[in-house]
């Protein structure tokens, strides 16, 4: 299958633009769709487990009449294990050791140090009491972002998981609450949409109100989280999904063809990008995608995703390379290169970077051990990866010693004083020692 993908390259008249254009995404959210979501989270407020049954009924073509029904227990989901592939099963606790194991390293740990005349200062880590993960129903219900969300969880020490998940027509993915079972979720309750949204932000007799809500959704989704935030905290607003490939021409055209189109099957608007320093090369991906795609099942999604904001961009050197991979910011680079590490330094914005040949994006994406939750559209600029510390907080600590006290209160009341307000300075004053 013949496919126009755009083409272009940095010694081009007009590379930056065409660049930026390339990269420009913008999620719609018009006011309609902010409208019907704001209204659902009021009726969600008002009306409590009623509106969430009668909203679930009506989007998700359900049949319930008591709330009590959209919940699944810990033990139902252990149920659900015993139905699906023992392969699958096996797989996803191998996965969910792995990425377990990455966690642990991020653990945050409380400090504090003593000053010389006794007064401690610190910082005290707390993980959050109740977390919330949604989870997409239909096309984009990935088994194993249930692992990506829940486990930093579960590692930060979070008191409560709760799944929500969207089962359309009753219809329950056995394998997502397998993942779910794995991964230690509390219970499953099966909403989806800004409902499901709203009813963890604020709560209802069968929703527990949790403090945090993570996890990937569609436009009524996201709007939702954008507008419960403050009342929660939420992880992000991901945009859809890319990859960056820089390769230096040395890598096998068929492996490199398949990372892209591995990107670009999960929908329309992922963006799947090559960056090579050489012409030939760049060529020979191309041949080699135009032959794979016609034995790829989602080979309609692949080729709206390349012919729509798919590229490859040819080089003249790898400085350029490495300017290009620092704009773009891309949520996934592959650096598949002789001698990856000599590349990596240079690297400023990138979500997470997969060094050399052998490491395609898909083992990240399901077992390496790093989050594949990761800052979409270039925010990579100013964002992390999802991880243990997402679920954990702190709180600032200090005890006084008097001494110490009263050589703060002797730094404190001139600037109370400036402030003017005097029962800071008195406030501090009081705790001077020659003072009482
Ligand atoms: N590449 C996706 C994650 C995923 N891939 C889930 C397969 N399943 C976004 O990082
Ligand atoms: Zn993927």
């Amino acid at each position: 299958m013949q496919l126009n993908i755009r083409q272009f390259s940095s010694q081009d008249t007009g590379f930056k633009t065409e660049l930026s254009k390339l990269l420009s995404w913008e999620s719609v959210s018009d006011a309609t769709v902010q409208e019907r979501v704001e209204s659902i989270v009021n009726r969600i407020r008002t009306e409590g487990d009623d509106a969430l049954v009668e909203l679930t009924n009506t989007f998700d073509r359900r049949d319930v009449t008591n709330a009590s029904e959209l919940v699944i227990e810990a033990d139902e989901l252990a149920a659900a294990a015993q139905r699906v592939d023992s392969a699958i099963v096996d797989a996803l606790e191998k996965a969910a050791a792995r990425v377990k194991a990455y966690h642990k390293k991020q653990k945050q740990t409380s400090w504090q140090y003593q000053e010389e005349d006794g007064t401690i200062l610190g910082q005290q880590i707390t993980p959050l009491d109740r977390v919330g993960v949604y989870v997409p129903g239909g096309k984009a219900a990935y088994p194993s972002s249930v692992l990506m969300n829940v486990m930093p969880a579960k590692v930060a020490g979070v008191g409560e998981i709760v799944m929500v998940v969207p089962t359309p027509d009753g219809f329950v993915n056995d394998i997502v609450l397998t993942a779910a079972h794995v991964a230690g979720v509390d219970r499953v309750i099966t909403v989806g949409g800004a409902q499901a949204v709203a009813a963890l932000a604020y709560g209802t007799d069968t929703v527990p109100r949790v403090d945090k809500i993570v996890g990937p959704g569609n436009i009524y989704v996201a709007t939702a989280k954008r507008m419960v935030f403050g009342q929660v905290g939420i992880d992000m607003i991901a945009g859809p999904s890319e990859i960056l490939v820089v390769s230096d021409g040395l890598s096998n055209p068929d492996w490199i063809a398949m990372d892209l189109f591995s990107q670009a099957e999960h929908d329309e608007d992922a963006q799947s990008i090559l960056i090579s320093t050489d012409l030939e090369f760049i060529k020979a991906v191309k041949a080699s995608m135009e032959r794979l795609i016609d034995d790829m099942s989602r080979k309609e999604i692949i080729k709206t995703s390349l012919e729509g904001r798919g590229a490859l961009i040819h080089v003249a050197s790898k400085e350029e390379a490495i300017e290009v991979a620092n704009i773009v910011a891309a949520e996934h680079l592959e650096l598949s290169v002789e001698s990856p590490e000599e590349w990596v330094k240079d690297i400023r914005h990138a979500g997470a970077i997969f060094m050399g040949r052998y490491t395609p994006e898909a083992l990240g994406d399901y077992c390496a051990g790093p989050n594949h939750v990761l800052p979409t559209s270039g925010t990579a600029r100013f964002s992390s990866p999802l991880g243990v510390y997402d679920f954990q907080k702190r709180s600032s600590i200090i005890h006084c010693s008097h001494e110490g006290a009263s050589e703060l209160a002797k730094i404190a009341s001139p600037l109370a004083r400036g402030e003017s307000l005097e029962a800071h300075a008195l406030s501090a004053e009081f705790r001077i020692i020659d003072k009482q």
